[in-house]
């Protein structure tokens, strides 16, 4: 019996789930977490959270967990290996693959949703130590278009607001998102709002969001380029251009409105069927606007077209001069926990701080930041997700390692993955389970640490950032994806590329050498006791920089943006069709999404909780209209089948208004929707189009 006198105490630390970045009260006793709650201080949400904040450690305590490697033995079973044995099959299979198909054969997959100094490890062990080019992650399923977007305006991947603009704002137009579900808490900051505020929302769908806006504009799913186009039109008409924040802060602007005159109100409402009076009656409300901001999602993210959607959306805020002011901003609200982490540092697709790989400049600056031989450094970019994925399929990648991460459930057209992972000489997955569908085909699993297990940094979306610190022991043998990687280069032969790389706060000295002088230069926040004195701090926050408790920053506040020039740049282009149109045999447009506030994702972590599971339907479910109930003979509560050219879904039907006749819902959480889904992508970012292909309805057959 334990006869030490309980210790109690309380620490605060950032959510492991999405990017609106919560703090939680973690209750320990004896140092270990016994319960949460929200933390009243914090300046992100100030004693709010929502369901799966509240659960958060549910997950970490899930029967399931992974507590040994596994290694797939002679009889095609995973078994329990030790970590020698594991790491010498790691190390003996990827470099075997490596000696027959070179460096370039094996890739990995890495995530935004464990902290920035894990993820720079990885980057740099991969990269630099394995000999490895192509590296992506599920940050491309859902910030890429963000991030090019950005890069192409203003210079640099800079999402330029606070949270506090939610609050100051007296318009705030949401394109594709669905706030409510997806960001409660900054759902909870709109409503915190005093000034009266015109909530406008922009989304195919009547979801809970648009049902709480002041105005709704329900565009044909994909057609916002050509509605956004028609609103510029009607604001420049009207004359609210801010000409003297487009002459002195901007480059393109004639060019732009010679561009969008072309989109006269006939044009946008056969391409939308919105009504031009609701466009009107938007563009007097953004006219008339004194704080206008505009806030989109994976409903422009995620499209064939979402670059230029999402650079339509800030040439709005450019034109109205609505950015670097209190309550502006053309803002992008990020989806996991560090999506921003892995945007900055995850040695992916960009080079540690926002660099270039393909820049002989910025690879010399690394190598001698970091003390490492430049030729370790690729000289050219990854291929991104999906070129990896085609690297399966052409024989060029023949190892896959993985990390935090369920490709199998949520990459699209999944069916053709799975076939694809099947063929791969080796593919190691590192979670927190052995049970996901990718951890399933695996022929090593990892077992990994969770949040709250180990420690270190996340960024927000408001680029603010926040500690997540060990609360929690992982069970059996699992470790902190840091040790894992710190593993893996011991068994590589690369340790001693990574001596400095100790700890993760010595991780976190790295990386703030690597962020000095570039636009996210944090080299102001001396050390992990500084961002939880000061509540997180959001970037840039240069050396000698004083951080008050909880304070706010935006960016563009001087009208200088990242370009040589330090003009923001109005880009723009001609809308596309979809490349997957409905037809006589697949009649419906599938639109995907999340369901409700308690389900994240795949559904690995969330769905380990018995009081989640009560705040949502249980099963797979599809929302159809009325009119198309009627006309596919369908009832509401009915179990129906749902087909694409690629495959099959079975689900409940759940018959509802909210959806427009010719269009279907269905959330991302079943694993069955990406079988339907076309992939398709954004020709510039790769991010794929989760929300558009072509589908048909019928009830499911009784012996079916
Ligand atoms: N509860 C919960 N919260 C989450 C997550 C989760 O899994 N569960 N995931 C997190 C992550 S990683 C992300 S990226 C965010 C996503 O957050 P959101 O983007 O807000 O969520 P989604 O439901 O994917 O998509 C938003 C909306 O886009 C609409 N849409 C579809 N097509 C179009 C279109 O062509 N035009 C327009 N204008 N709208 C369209 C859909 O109807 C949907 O309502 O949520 C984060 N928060
Ligand atoms: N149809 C459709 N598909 C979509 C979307 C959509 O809107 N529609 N949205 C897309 C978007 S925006 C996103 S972000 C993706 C998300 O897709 P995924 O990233 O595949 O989804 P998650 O369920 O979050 O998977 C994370 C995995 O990491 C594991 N994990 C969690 N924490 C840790 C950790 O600390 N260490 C390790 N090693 N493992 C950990 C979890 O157990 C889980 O298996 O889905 C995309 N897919
Ligand atoms: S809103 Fe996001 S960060 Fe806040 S508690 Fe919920 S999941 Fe966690
Ligand atoms: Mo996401």
């Amino acid at each position: 019996m334990n006869t030490a006198p309980e210790r109690r105490q309380t620490t605060a630390m950032v959510c492991g789930f999405c990017s609106v970045g919560c703090s939680l009260d973690v209750h320990l006793r004896h140092g270990e977490a016994v319960d949460l709650s929200p933390n009243r201080a914090y300046p992100v949400n100030r004693g709010m959270a929502c369901p799966k904040g509240w659960e958060a450690l549910a997950p970490l305590r899930a029967p399931d967990r992974a507590t040994t490697p596994l290694l797939r033995d002679g009889k095609g079973n995973l078994a329990p290996v030790d970590w020698r044995r594991a790491l010498d099959a790691f190390a003996g299979g990827f470099k075997a693959v490596q000696a027959e198909h070179g460096p370039d054969s094996v890739a990995f997959l890495s995530t935004g949703q464990i902290p920035t100094e894990e993820m720079a490890l990885l980057g740099a062990v991969a990269k630099f130590g394995m000999g490895m080019v192509h590296g992506d992650g599920n940050t491309r399923q859902c910030m890429a278009t963000a991030v090019v977007a950005y890069k192409q305006a203003f210079g640099f991947d800079a999402p330029p607001y606070t949270y506090a603009d939610l609050e100051q704002s007296d318009v705030i137009v949401l394109v594709g998102s669905n706030l409510c579900i997806a960001h409660p808490v900054l759902w909870e900051r709109v409503c915190a709002n005093p000034h009266r505020p015109e909530i406008v929302v922009i989304d195919p769908r009547t979801t809970e969001t648009a049902a709480a806006a002041t105005q709704h504009l329900a565009p044909a799913p994909k057609s916002d380029l050509t509605l956004l186009y028609g609103l510029a039109r009607l604001l420049i008409q009207r004359g609210a251009v801010d000409r003297g924040f487009v002459d002195a802060s901007t480059s393109g602007f004639d060019a732009f409105a010679e561009h969008v005159d072309a989109f006269g109100p006939e044009r946008v409402t056969a391409a939308t069927g919105v009504a031009p009076e609701a466009l009107e009656h938007l563009a007097a409300t953004i006219a008339g606007g004194r704080r206008v901001s505009f806030w989109w999602t994976m409903g422009v993210n995620q499209s064939h077209e979402g670059v230029l959607v999402a650079q339509a959306i800030i040439n709005l805020a450019l034109l109205t001069g609505n950015i670097g002011r209190p309550g502006t901003g053309a803002n992008s609200v990020t989806g996991q926990c560090n999506a921003m982490g892995s945007r900055l540092f995850s040695n992916t697709t960009n080079l540690f701080g926002g660099r270039d790989f393909a820049e002989a400049d910025d690879r010399a600056e690394v190598a001698g930041l970091l003390g490492i031989d430049p030729g370790r450094i690729p000289d050219r970019p990854s291929w991104a997700y999906d070129q990896i994925i085609e690297g399966i399929a052409s024989g060029d990648i023949r190892g896959l390692w993985i990390v935090a991460t369920n490709s199998a459930h949520s990459w699209i057209n999944s069916s053709e993955l799975h076939d694809l992972l099947g063929r791969l000489d080796m593919l190691v997955v590192q979670d927190l389970y052995p049970t996901t569908e990718t951890a399933r085909l695996a022929d090593l699993v990892l077992p990994a640490g969770g949040w709250g297990e180990k420690e270190g940094t996340f960024v927000n979306s408001e680029r603010r950032l926040g500690l997540v610190k060990r609360v929690a022991r992982a069970p059996g043998q699992a470790l902190a994806d840091f040790a894992i990687f710190k593993l893996v280069a011991e068994a590589w032969g690369c340790a001693d590329l990574f001596d400095e790389w100790s700890s993760p706060e010595a991780v976190f000295a790295v990386l703030r050498r690597l962020s000095a002088g570039r636009p996210c230069d944090v080299t102001g926040i001396d050390g992990y006791r500084m961002l939880d004195e000061a509540g997180g701090i959001q970037w840039p926050f240069p050396e000698g920089s004083v951080a008050g408790f909880g304070e706010e920053r935006r960016l563009f506040e001087d009208g200088r943006f990242f370009h040589p020039d330090g003009r923001a740049r109005f880009c723009f282009g001609d809308p596309r069709p979809v490349r997957e149109a409905t037809s006589r045999r697949y009649p419906l447009v599938l639109l995907t999404g999340r369901g409700s506030s308690s389900q994240w994702h795949t559904e690995t972590r969330t769905g380990k909780s018995a009081v989640l599971a009560t705040l949502h339907p249980a099963g797979p479910y599809v929302e159809i209209s009325p009119v198309d109930a009627d006309r596919f003979g369908v009832v509401a509560g009915q179990e129906v089948v749902v087909t694409s050219a690629r495959g099959s879904m079975r689900a409940r039907a759940v018959v509802t208004p909210t959806v427009r006749p010719g269009q279907l819902f269905a959330p991302m959480h079943d694993p069955q929707v990406n079988a339907l889904t076309f992939p398709s992508f954004d020709p510039s970012s790769r991010q794929p189009s989760y929300k558009h292909c072509a589908v048909a309805i019928r009830p499911r057959r009784h012996w079916e």
